[in-house]
């Protein structure tokens, strides 16, 4: 009896274990899978994937099938040796039996080969057939055609058993994902077209193709250089700096492979993978090549004496710039280790330091034999660092010249401002020349109208470094009249002036200072620009007396005064051009300039091809002609008629 009890309680416990296993699956499948949405279920095709990339990994295999099948299950078929079909000595079951239905079924290859943990836990199969309502297995081995057929998460429906011959090797399975666990069991193509395409990138030479029976669409990948196929996918379209740099080793029965390139970008681009599956958190192999990179650069540069003593050593930082680069590591089962609960992030600290000396020695190598593009690598860090360094001040020039205008009057220069606080009713005027500026002090109405001449030729923005800019003293006091910031930092509520209005002399000098203004404006306070804040005042070119009588008339254009003169032939006149502002007096420039009810502004409103840069380069660049065209053809003044206010002005003021 007791002997019977003995071989019923084990085989029992056995079982009791197997089925308790995939239970538990079935219970928390997010502990097996991370999540039972369109990720998990595409984790299924990764687990089944990544046994056939391991016999990959182990030599044995070198064409993967996968297909999406109409009724929605998926297939995956590798020529590898086949699942050994012997009797599992412990557990008296068959070896498939124990690989697809025992989780936790011990590293594939014992201890020593290579194993994805394709999985959060590299359980490997069994979780997936624990979450099919269908999972068959076949294999080709030793000349015959085997099969085991499981069903409704995992129970044994058919033991393993002969079903013909082959001289084929390899193993198929196929899974139906269970409707019950999974609520969208729809594979997406280009899911696993993308992932498949990433494991060929990775393993040189393997073939993997994906048929997708529900619209026979079909794709296959094989790439004999695949780390650099990789890399020339990363690259895209930028300008290379460097051709694809080459790094091999083994250390410790640790593979490294990796494959870098610079290019003319700025951002930088490194792919980590462990034993195929992707570290996107990074870990010590990621680290170590950086420290590697960073080593081989620094003892490059200053051999070449780019670097002296004296000089910062070039950081990690500096050297990303444009940098694209492929770190893959083949781990013994034994040394894998993860950082926190996700695959994300390689732990196992040996990779560390052997990712570093086989980067920094192949790297060493590599440098000498290519030195013109090495010299390039060094440079584009140094300008790197230099950029960096000037986006920082700038970004402090900025952040202090708000500041400062917030605090003190001084940088507000000779601006007389308005009485009013109505931000949006008052106006500024920039004014070119004192004495025009003396004018339209006193003839301004003081409750909405502020004053701010400007003396010379205003900075061109557009070829000034920020900081020389804010050096310039007409800047600074717009800037601090406006009040608004600059740049990043500029934020149209906090503007002073509902209207910026630029009043200069009708004659070039006057209109190129008017598109330096606009330059600094479009680059620094853009908003005003698109919000339509800033205008252009329209002095009279011409005052006309009829001979003998005390009255006179104003006219704003050549077209204005041929008419009148076509329209009274026999009328005589005495016409006197404007050559500039500081010809009218205060009164005269308030009536035809400045009075909202009477004035002519140009609301500049310029069409979207200036706000593209480099149509603003051609406009502020060195080539006069060039940018004369360019205004001609983009700058569209629109005559905006004096609608905004009705302003009853009271003499008083207009004299001040
Ligand atoms: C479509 C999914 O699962 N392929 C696999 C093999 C090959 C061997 C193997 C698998 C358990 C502990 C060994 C064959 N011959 N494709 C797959 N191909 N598992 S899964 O062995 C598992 C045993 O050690 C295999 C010699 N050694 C290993």
């Amino acid at each position: 009896m007791a002997e019977i009890k003995k071989k019923k309680s084990s085989y029992s416990e056995d079982s009791i274990q197997v089925l308790e296993g995939l239970e538990a699956v079935r219970k928390r499948p997010g502990m097996y899978i991370g999540s039972t949405d369109v990720r998990g279920l595409h984790h299924l095709v990764w687990e089944i994937v990544d046994n056939s990339i391991d016999e990959s990994l182990a030599g044995f295999c070198d064409e993967i099938k996968v297909t999406i099948e109409k009724n929605n299950s998926i297939t995956v078929e590798d020529n590898g040796r086949g699942v050994p079909t012997g009797l599992h000595k412990e557990t008296g079951k068959s070896t498939p039996e124990v690989i697809f239905s025992i989780l936790h079924a011990g590293g594939k290859f014992g201890g020593d080969g290579y194993k994805t943990s394709g999985g959060l836990h590299g359980v490997g199969s069994s979780v997936v057939n624990a979450l099919s309502s269908q999972f068959d297995v076949k294999i080709y081995r030793d000349g015959a055609i085997h099969t085991i057929k499981f069903g409704n998460g995992g129970k044994l429906i058919q033991n393993l058993k002969k079903e013909g011959t082959t001289s084929k090797t390899g193993t198929v399975v196929n899974f139906v994902p269970d409707k019950k666990i999974f609520s969208d069991t729809k594979f997406s193509f280009s899911t696993i077209s993308e992932r498949l395409k990433e494991s060929a990138l990775l393993n040189s030479g393997l073939k993997i193709s994906l048929t997708d029976k529900r619209t026979n669409k079909q794709v296959d990948y094989q790439f004999e250089n695949g780390l650099i196929e990789f890399i020339k996918e990363l690259k895209g379209d930028d300008k290379e700096v460097t051709a694809p740099i080459v790094i091999k080793g083994t250390e410790q029965e640790i593979d490294v492979e990796i494959v870098l390139a610079y290019t003319e970008g700025y951002s930088e681009n490194i792919l980590g993978f462990a034993n195929n599956v992707k570290t996107s958190d990074g870990g010590t192999h990621i680290t170590g090549f950086k420290t590697g990179l960073v080593k081989s650069m620094n003892d490059f540069a200053k051999k070449e004496g780019i670097l002296k003593e004296k000089d910062k050593r070039l950081d990690s930082s500096d050297l990303k710039e444009g940098l694209i680069a492929i770190i893959t590591v083949k781990i013994p089962e034994k040394l894998i280790q993860y950082e926190g609960q996700t695959k994300g992030k390689l732990g196992t600290s040996e990779a560390r330091y052997i990712c570093e000396k086989i980067t920094s020695e192949k790297l060493d190598f590599w440098l000498q034999e290519n030195r013109p593009s090495a010299l390039k690598i060094v440079d584009k860090a140094l300008l790197a660092r230099r950029a960096k360094e000037e986006a920082r001040k700038a970004r402090q020039a900025i952040r202090d010249q708000k500041n400062k205008g917030k605090t003190n009057s001084r940088m507000l220069g000779k601006l007389t401002p308005a009485q009013g606080k109505d931000k949006l009713k008052n106006e500024l005027f920039l004014v070119e020349g004192d004495s025009a500026g003396g004018s339209a002090k006193s003839g301004r109405d003081r409750r909405f109208q502020a004053i701010l001449p400007l003396r010379g030729k205003v900075i061109n923005a557009e070829k000034t470094k920020i900081q020389d800019l804010l050096k310039n003293e007409e800047i600074n006091a717009i800037i601090n009249s406006i009040g608004a910031g600059l740049g990043l930092e500029f934020e149209l509520e906090d503007s002073n002036y509902g209207k910026i209005i630029l009043m200069t002399d009708a004659d070039t000098d006057g209109a190129h200072i008017q598109t330096l203004l606009l330059t600094f404006f479009y680059r620094y306070m853009k908003d005003l620009i698109i919000n339509k804040r800033i205008y252009i005042a329209l002095p009279p070119l011409f005052k006309i007396t009829p001979q003998g009588s005390k009255e006179f008339f104003y006219l704003w254009t050549e077209q204005e005064l041929s008419d009148y003169v076509r329209a009274n032939p026999n009328k005589k006149i005495e016409i006197q051009r404007y050559k500039g502002l500081g010809e009218m007096n205060a009164n005269q420039l308030w009536e035809t300039t400045m009075d909202p009810a009477t004035r002519k502004l140009i609301q500049v409103s310029i069409n979207d091809a200036l706000l593209s840069e480099n149509a603003f380069r051609t406009l502020m660049g060195d080539k006069a002609e060039k940018r004369k065209e360019w205004i001609e053809e983009n700058v569209k003044f629109t005559l905006e008629d004096s609608i905004d206010f009705v302003n009853e002005k009271s003499s008083g003021d207009q004299n001040g």
